[in-house]
Parts: C-alpha cells; sequence; structure tokens
C-alpha cells in the first residue's frame, strides 16, 4: 500500500459496498454479504479513493450529491462511493443475462448450458461503456490505479485503456477460467479476451486458472506469450498474468471476545432447530446455486445413512442456502428439485422428531452463520466448480477450539491451499459419503492437528495478503514505467 501513496485508486464493481434503504424509521445502511467487499475496502480505506457501482437500493438516490456521489462509511467516511444507475433493460441484459446466463455457466463448466443472446451482449458493451466512461469522468490525472472486480466488466479495461492509457489497471476474476475449447463455444470470445488484455495485472484465484487463461489467449487471438515472466503482450501492451488466492480477514481479538462458546453455540444451534443431544451436526453455506454441489451433498448424506444405519436418528446437515438469481429459471427449477430431494430423503429417514437435511433456504446475518460454524461437527464443501470458496476459510477462522472436520471439494480454488481437509471428488457420492463417515468418527486429537494446520495457513494468507501483493505488483510495474519513461 506504501507504494501507492498519492497515487488515486478507483474501483469498479457491480455490488455496491454501501446500500441505503428506506424503512419505516427513516434511512438506514448496510454491507452487502460479500467477500469481494470485505477483500477491497481496507484498500479503499487506506487511499481515499472513488469506488465506482451500480445503486441498487431503495434510498441510494436520495443521499448522492448531484454527481451521484456520496462519502463512505457513513460515520467516517473515508472514500467516496459513485452510483451508476441501470435501466431495468440494462441490468437484465447486461447483469441476469449475459454475465449470469452467459458468462457464469461458461467459466463453471457446471453442465448448465451458458445462454448467449445477441441482444445481453450488447447491453452488458454498453453498461461496461457507462462504467469506464465513469471511471474515466472520476480519474484527477491521467495514470489512477483502477480496479476492476470480476466477470460483469470483461470488457472495461480495453475501454479505459483506450482514454487512459497510461493508467494501472487490475483485474480481478473471482470465479474460474475454463479451458480454450470449453471458452471457445462463446460468440464474443475474441472481444472479452481483448477486453480483458487491457489490464496492466490480470489476477485469478490459482495457477490453474491463470494457465487456462493464457492457453485461451494463444488459441484464439495473435499475442505474445512470455511464460518466464507470466506476461502476454497484445498489440504491443503487455499484461501480467498471476494468481492472487482471495481469502478473508483473519478475526480480530475483539471480534473473537464477542463470539459464544463452542458449547454454547451448540446448545443455542440444537434448542433453535430441536436437535437430539447426540446429533453429529454437519453444516454447508452457499448461495442457492448449482455450482456449489447442494445435490450431490444430499445424496451423500443419503447414502451414509444407508451404508451405515446407524447414523439413522443420528445425523443431521444443516443446509444454509441463501436466495440468489431467483429471478433466472435455471436457478428456480434449481432450487425446487433441491427441496423435492430434500422431502424425500427425509420422508425416507426420518420421523416426527428428525430429519436428517435441514434446508434452511433464507438469508441468515453474521452472526447466525458464526454460531453455525462453532457449533457443528463438520462443514461440508462440494462445490462442482468453484473460484475459491470462502465458506471454508470462514469456518476454519470460527474455530479457535481447534475442533470440527472441514471436508473439501477438489474443485475449489481451496483445496489447493488446504490439503489438511478431507479433499473429495463430489461428483463420487461413495468418496464424499465415506469423508462423511470418516470425519464423523475422527478422533478430537487428529481434529486438533488439522484444524490448527489449516488454522496457520488461513490466519497468514489472509485478505490483506491478497490484495497487497496485487497492489505491490502494481506499485512495482508503476515505478519502472516511471524510472523508464525517463531513460
Ligand atoms: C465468488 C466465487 C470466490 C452465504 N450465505 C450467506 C452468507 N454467505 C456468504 C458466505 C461467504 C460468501 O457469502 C460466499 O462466498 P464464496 O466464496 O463461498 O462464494 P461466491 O458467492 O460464489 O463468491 C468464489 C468469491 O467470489 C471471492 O472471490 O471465493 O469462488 O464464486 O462469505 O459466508 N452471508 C450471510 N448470510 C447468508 O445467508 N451473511
Amino acid at each position: 500500500r506504501t507504494q501507492l501513496r498519492g497515487d488515486q485508486v478507483i474501483v469498479v464493481s457491480n455490488r455496491e459496498p454501501y446500500i441505503h434503504q428506506r424503512g419505516p424509521n427513516g434511512v438506514t445502511v448496510s454491507r452487502p454479504a460479500s467477500g469481494l467487499v470485505t477483500a477491497v475496502e481496507p484498500v479503499m480505506r487506506a487511499c481515499s479513493g472513488t469506488w465506482i457501482a451500480h445503486g441498487s437500493g431503495s434510498a441510494d438516490q436520495e443521499v448522492v450529491d448531484e454527481n451521484d456521489r456520496v462519502a463512505v462509511p457513513p460515520d467516517t467516511k473515508e472514500y467516496v462511493l459513485r452510483r451508476i444507475w441501470l435501466t431495468e433493460e440494462e441490468e437484465l441484459g447486461y447483469y441476469q443475462g449475459f454475465a449470469n446466463e452467459g458468462l457464469w455457466p461458461l467459466c463453471h463448466v457446471a453442465h448448465v448450458r451458458p445462454v448467449f443472446r445477441e441482444s445481453d451482449w450488447a447491453q452488458y458493451r454498453a453498461v461496461n461503456q457507462r462504467f469506464a466512461d465513469a471511471v474515466v469522468a472520476e480519474a484527477r490525472g491521467d495514470d489512477p490505479v483502477v480496479l476492476v472486480q470480476d466477470y460483469h466488466f470483461a470488457l472495461l479495461p480495453a475501454m479505459v485503456r483506450e482514454k487512459l492509457p497510461k493508467a494501472t489497471i487490475i483485474t480481478f476474476w473471482h470465479i474460474p477460467w475454463p479451458n480454450p475449447e470449453s471458452f471457445g463455444i462463446c460468440p464474443w470470445r475474441r472481444e472479452l479476451l481483448q477486453g480483458m488484455l487491457g489490464s496492466t495485472i490480470l489476477g485469478f484465484h490459482t495457477r490453474f486458472h491463470c494457465k487456462n487463461f493464457t492457453e485461451t489467449v494463444d488459441r484464439y487471438l495473435e499475442a505474445r506469450i512470455e511464460h518466464e515472466h507470466a506476461t502476454i503482450s497484445y498489440q504491443g501492451e503487455p499484461t501480467l498474468v498471476q494468481s492472487y488466492p482471495i481469502s478473508i480477514a483473519w478475526p480480530t481479538d475483539e471480534e473473537r471476545a464477542g463470539w459464544p462458546s463452542p458449547a454454547d453455540a451448540r446448545r443455542a444451534v440444537f434448542e433453535r432447530l430441536h436437535l437430539a443431544p447426540d446429533t453429529m451436526l454437519a453444516v454447508g453455506v452457499d448461495r442457492f446455486d448449482y455450482t456449489k454441489g447442494i445435490l450431490e451433498r444430499v445424496h451423500a448424506v443419503e447414502r451414509l445413512l444407508e451404508k451405515h444405519p446407524e447414523w439413522q436418528g443420528r445425523f443431521v446437515l444443516v443446509q444454509v442456502a441463501a436466495p440468489t438469481r431467483s429471478a433466472l429459471e435455471e436457478y428456480r427449477e434449481f432450487q425446487d428439485r433441491i427441496h423435492r430431494v430434500t422431502d424425500r430423503i427425509n420422508q425416507r429417514f426420518g420421523d416426527a422428531g428428525y430429519k436428517p437435511v435441514l434446508l434452511l433456504a433464507e438469508h441468515h446475518d453474521h452472526p447466525a452463520l458464526m454460531e453455525l460454524y462453532r457449533a457443528a461437527d463438520m462443514c461440508v464443501v462440494t462445490s462442482l466448480h468453484d473460484g475459491m470458496n470462502l465458506v471454508c476459510k470462514e469456518f476454519i477462522a470460527a474455530r479457535d477450539d481447534d475442533q470440527g472436520v472441514l471436508i473439501l471439494s477438489r474443485f475449489a480454488g481451496a483445496a489447493r491451499e488446504l490439503p489438511e481437509a478431507l479433499v473429495i471428488n463430489p461428483y463420487h457420492v461413495e468418496e464424499t459419503t465415506d469423508a462423511l463417515h470418516r470425519a464423523a468418527t475422527m478422533p478430537p486429537q487428529e481434529q486438533r492437528e488439522r484444524m490448527a494446520s489449516l488454522r496457520m495457513t488461513v490466519r497468514e494468507f489472509n485478505v490483506y495478503r491478497w490484495a497487497g501483493r496485487m497492489l505491490t505488483d502494481a506499485g512495482q510495474w508503476r515505478l519502472r514505467e516511471r524510472i523508464t519513461r525517463r531513460v
């Protein structure tokens, strides 16, 4: 961060870090549950820059000035939030359409066919241009540092580069990047790649995603690839392609002081969910998304109860499934299907007082999630494909008692950093079932060894490290540019 002192930092993301809502008691402000906001906000506070995002709250319009700006956080006002207003048509085409029905399934390769509509693509381009124009309008000099977040803005880096050739543009892609064949079905593959290569630095969670991206460029564009420097030069402009594994903020002592003890958390959860005292408790926390492997997870629970009948009446999976993208039919159908399968399993193995799967399909507040993490015997992450996955890291951070077992999909980016988890292939129900049984019977000493080691990793490689590494690389890049330009 010190390397960027004095430089102007502009962040671009779809989601805003603060949402103003009108309620019965006037305007209230909230922070969305988002890993991205947690990761990027400390940088903004330190650099007092500008954050450009889509205004989505019911009172967002009321609190901004004539330039659509508001100072945030509300109490300390350390940086500026500039809101962009999208029409319904823009939101449908750019966000729901091209981003969530096109790029999301395209990059996750999760057996949901991407939809590519010409009209969505037109809106995606137009909205990227609107955000790019806002970046240019906010820039005070000719070389700001611009942090671009996620798959909503693949075209924006080149659009900004065109107007501000000296800008340092750092783009972070929060979802996986598939292999060239998979990506190649997108009709606008060249335009997307060209857009992204407007970046100075392009970050992915894992080296594997970087490799896939580089191979995709190699396949579809005329570019010079220098593997030893991890750079791609397109039309003479170099882009550094690097992995920056995202993480969470490690809890402070103050935060931890506010947590319930594991025993209290367990008592509260068992009482609230009417669980029998000897229940073996597994938890899952996800947005209710088809990439998260929730169906495979409940099938593994069913198989566990078949294969090890001693768990019948005693094993419970509590699955938090936070509502997401339910305007899309693909999501509604998927969510209905999970409800149906869960009901069937609960009928098969449950009775009046016992249900093996508790599907809680509603948003939970942060303390409620923390209580669940601390109460659980195991946390189950079975994503079919996931850029990183922050839930597993939150579970680890919550377990300062060094107890609890993490079951983790090998297809989550996090699996590469956390081999002490029970790493599974979620497509293999039998393997997942065996991991559930192994977790449920793991001696406390083995749990302690694994958890202590996991905690060292997450504590060390926290989100400040993620942001710091990108900014240090950017700072070094700018320094070099300045020195070489002087020569
Ligand atoms: C994308 C990538 C990558 C979930 N339900 C509730 C709730 N959550 C919170 C979790 C966690 C976050 O949402 C989910 O983060 P993930 O990383 O697991 O997944 P995505 O949302 O798909 O995120 C992913 C991430 O970007 C960061 O780069 O890791 O691979 O797909 O923090 O706790 N939070 C609250 N209530 C809920 O009901 N408050």
